[in-house]
């Protein structure tokens, strides 16, 4: 069985992490995500997430290309992730491209162009302007 791993915060889920999520799943038999905890979020990550870490795992694992939702807790766990889960390959989108170029010593390492015109930066502001001009 063929084992893809990937990270992220996964916040008010959207078609750009469905997009990454089919694309990982397609270079495998079984994805792994390791979500962001909410105190990796606004510990570590300076992001403060909509939905709770229990919430944003229930999304995912609602995901039919998602196998095993983990908590990543650290930036520093992925090697020992990789081992752990015995991960033939680390999937993630461009805007990380090269940043993780040092697992290539435990698994293949893919970034996939990340989809335009989404971010849950975008939607939260977005939603904040509506409401304002709803006032
Ligand atoms: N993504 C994408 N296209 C978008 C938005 C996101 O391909 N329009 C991808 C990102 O590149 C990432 C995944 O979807 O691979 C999850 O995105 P985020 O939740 O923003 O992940 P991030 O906060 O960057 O966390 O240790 C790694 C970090 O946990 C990554």
């Amino acid at each position: 069985m063929k084992k893809v791993i990937t990270y992220g915060t996964y916040d008010l889920l959207h078609y750009g992490h469905i997009n990454l999520l089919r694309r990982a799943k397609a270079l495998g038999d079984y994805l792994i995500v390791a979500l962001s905890t909410d105190e990796f979020n606004s510990e570590k990550k300076g992001k403060k997430c909509y939905f709770s870490y229990e919430q944003r795992k229930q999304l995912l694992e609602a995901v039919r290309y998602v196998d095993l939702v983990i908590p990543e807790n650290d930036w520093d766990q992925k090697i020992n992730d990789v081992q752990e889960f015995k991960v033939d390959v680390f999937a993630m989108g461009s805007d990380w491209e090269g940043k993780f170029d040092f697992l290539k010593d435990y698994c293949e390492v893919v970034y996939f162009p990340r989809t335009p015109e989404i971010s849950t930066t975008q939607i939260k502001q977005q939603l904040g302007n509506k409401e304002q001009s709803n006032d």
